[in-house]
């Protein structure tokens, strides 16, 4: 199902009078009006290859239905997707769930929708069918030499595959660690990983980078060898420059201030990117935006003042992702919610007067440092992003758009109900 230009013309053609009008409000109150719509349209968010169909728990998984059975039927929806919101330029793989039988077929493909390849993942938190030896305690952690090797390898060759993808980073997450007491020790644990990582480090092309993914626990529930921010910061300090670390949301514990550790990692060049999705609990993976959007706003706050501080390119300086998983949402519809949450948390913090909250700052002026912050946080920016989405041939409305076109029911006319669930 492709959604063409004409499509999104008419729709947009319905709005514009509307759109028009909420646009010049917000913009009219504005100095920098045309700098956050340049920014915007360059501000895309990389849709990970296995959010595309129905997720689930070990409870159980509702599949909606014309989801994709493919590498390429997963290109195809990132390509739908970038075609609603013009904000979703790039697919993120992760291997072996989709690993590119003829890496220049998927190339021409991704490119023929505008799509680019970001990070690609290595898996060794999963035994596949054909797998000599099992991950059952770990990793690159393992205590046997054999089994680390095994995964060292399985990284060198996620690299060579992402080399043939043009893709520019490695992008780990080990879910290695213990469930019980005496079960590890923790000093030979860090030091098996950090030396297997240090193995995989070498065989990174010069213009790559290592992003290192912190989780405190899931699968593992008493210990995770890269368990927090220090952790990850800790290795990928020692590695050297091409290791950053990669900040998941829903990888920190109840209370975590991870506007705190954005800024830092920032602060130290040590922030690789982000996966974004929200949680009240856990790793919840829900849509971005939907429990804690002041958060999130709060976050790019950080972001905003500590790359404009180091004269970093918001759009190209470090990896914007999603990382989430639909149990009761359409996949499609939930990620359009997510790049639209995070295109609204970025504007908002786009407006922000940096200058006059650095003055309240100075003169521990508390009130007045909140009244600037809320000032823009409450700001609705939702005009701004859907002027640069229309500028950059987008639809004003992505998601009424994907259901005016009955996009979903197409999707399940062309490849069945039932589907294959690849990935988690
Ligand atoms: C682990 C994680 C990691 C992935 C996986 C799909 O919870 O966040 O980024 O590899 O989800
Ligand atoms: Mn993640």
């Amino acid at each position: 199902m492709q959604v063409e230009q004409h499509h999104i013309d008419e729709l947009n053609q319905g709005h514009l009078a509307k759109h028009k009008q909420q646009f010049e409000f917000v913009a009219e109150g504005l100095s920098n009006v045309d700098t956050v719509i340049q920014k915007l349209i360059a501000f895309n968010i990389t849709i990970p290859s296995w959010a595309l169909g129905t997720g689930g728990t070990r409870f159980g998984r509702f599949s909606g239905g014309g989801e994709p059975r493919s590498l390429e039927e997963k290109i195809a929806d990132v390509g739908l997707i970038h075609a609603l919101n013009r904000s979703s330029n790039s697919i993120s793989l992760h291997i072996p769930w989709d690993i590119p039988e003829n890496a220049a077929t998927i190339k021409a493909l991704a490119s023929h929708y505008g799509l680019h390849f970001d990070a690609v993942n290595s898996n060794t938190f999963q035994d596949q069918p054909d797998q000599e030896l099992s991950y059952k305690f770990g990793s690159l952690n393992h205590i046997d030499k054999a089994v680390r090797q095994q995964a060292i390898e399985h990284n060198i060759q996620v690299i060579k595959y992402g080399v043939e993808l043009d893709s520019k980073a490695l992008s780990v997450w080990l879910s290695d660690g213990s469930n019980f007491p005496g079960q590890l020790n923790m000093r030979g644990a860090f030091e098996r990983t950090f030396d297997s990582l240090q193995q995989i480090y070498t065989a990174l092309p010069d213009d790559w980078k290592m992003w290192v993914e912190y989780k405190p626990y899931e699968p593992n529930f008493y210990s995770t060898t890269i368990g927090d921010w220090g952790q990850s910061y800790l290795l990928s300090s020692k590695l050297g420059n091409k290791a950053q670390t990669l900040v998941d949301l829903g990888h920190h514990l109840q209370g975590a201030n991870i506007e705190q550790i954005v800024a830092l990692l920032l602060m130290e060049g040590k922030l690789a990117g982000f996966h974004f999705n929200d949680s009240k609990y856990g790793d919840d993976d829900l849509t971005v935006g939907s429990i804690n959007p002041y958060q999130l706003f709060l976050i790019f706050n950080e972001l905003v003042e500590g790359m404009d501080a180091r004269g970093m390119n918001h759009a190209t300086g470090i990896g914007w992702m999603i990382d989430a998983s639909h149990n009761i949402k359409d996949p499609i519809e939930d990620l359009l919610q997510s790049v639209e949450a995070i295109k609204i948390a970025y504007a908002q913090a786009l407006l922000v007067d940096q200058a006059a909250l650095k003055q309240a700052q100075q003169n521990n002026d508390v009130v007045q440092a909140q009244e600037i912050l809320q000032n823009a946080y409450r700001t609705d920016v939702r005009p701004l992003v859907a002027q640069a989405r229309l500028l950059a041939g987008g639809a004003l409305q992505p998601l009424a758009l994907f259901r005016k076109l009955g996009v979903r029911d197409n999707l399940i006319r062309e490849r069945g109900l039932k589907t294959v669930a690849t990935g988690l």
